[in-house]
């Protein structure tokens, strides 16, 4: 049995259960609600001590990091393959994924609370003092340094201006890529394609796609990703129609920002 701890709009959940829908794998969730402080409590922290999701039970192993855990499901259930055959190719879609746990994916939490999530954490937790406690309480160092500088300083942040400045690199670096073939690292749909998925959606879901409108190849692979059956079971089923709402009105105030930014 495969159990997912996980949450409806995270990234990180959002990559782990395109691959388990492309496998086709029968799995049993735990939807944790992030805003309420659900990872933080004692009985998720002794399954990830880190207090971040996704974290997967197989076999009762427990296995933490999106990104390990894509391999394992990867290497534990063969098929589809989401590796290329050639050892060279395959340290490819390692370097790209290795990308987001160097940076990228703190840029997309300093882009997400920057522009939408401050509003909803400041909602939910009803004080400053109440949302300072819960930034303190996040395990993780890093992650709690970005939500302390982009919860209370926003889209004037230099982390959030970091991140706009990453992601427009990223882009026209896949852009790139996929001028000679059709996905990311050749001609097979890999972990690479996979893992990117949600970063992009998530730039979509705040009104950013802006950063590829000139870039025709991102958007037809991006079209493309969008249609495949993981994309449609592991991220657009469980899309939470209020945080798109919420994502969609703060992302078009601060999509002149982030014009901004690009233009500096
Ligand atoms: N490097 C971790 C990052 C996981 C992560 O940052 N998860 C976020 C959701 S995407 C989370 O659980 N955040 C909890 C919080 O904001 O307190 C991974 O790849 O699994």
């Amino acid at each position: 049995m495969i159990k997912l701890y996980h949450n409806d709009m995270s990234t990180c959940a959002q990559k782990v259960r395109f691959v388990l829908a492309t496998k086709g794998l029968d799995w049993e969730g735990k939807l944790l609600d992030l805003r309420r402080g659900d990872q933080q409590q004692p009985d998720f922290l002794k399954i990830n001590p880190k207090g971040l999701v996704p974290a997967l039970v197989h076999n009762d192993h427990v296995i933490v990091e999106s990104n390990v855990i894509v391999d394992y499901l990867n290497e534990a259930f063969p098929e589809p393959p989401l590796l290329p055959d050639a050892p060279i190719d395959r340290a490819k879609v390692r370097w790209w994924i290795k990308r987001l746990d160097d940076g990228l994916h703190l840029d997309v939490a300093a882009l997400s609370f920057g522009i939408a999530f401050r509003h909803q954490l400041i909602k939910v937790k009803g004080s400053d003092e109440a949302v300072i406690e819960h930034i303190e309480a996040v395990p993780d160092p890093y992650l709690r340094e970005v939500e302390r500088q982009v919860v209370f300083e926003g889209t004037e942040s230099p982390r959030f201006i970091v991140a706009v400045k990453q992601f427009e690199k990223l882009i026209k670096e896949i852009d790139t890529e996929l001028q000679t073939h059709a996905w990311i690292c050749g001609d097979q749909l890999t972990l690479a394609d996979i893992a990117f998925a949600p970063y992009v959606t998530r730039l979509e879901h705040l009104n950013m796609q802006g950063l590829w409108q000139d870039r025709l190849k991102f958007s037809d692979w991006y079209q493309r990703l969008k249609k495949t059956e993981g994309y449609q079971a592991g991220l657009a089923e469980w899309f939470n129609h209020d945080f798109l709402a919420l994502m969609q009105e703060k992302g078009k105030e601060a999509w002149p920002r982030v014009v901004e930014i690009l233009n500096s």
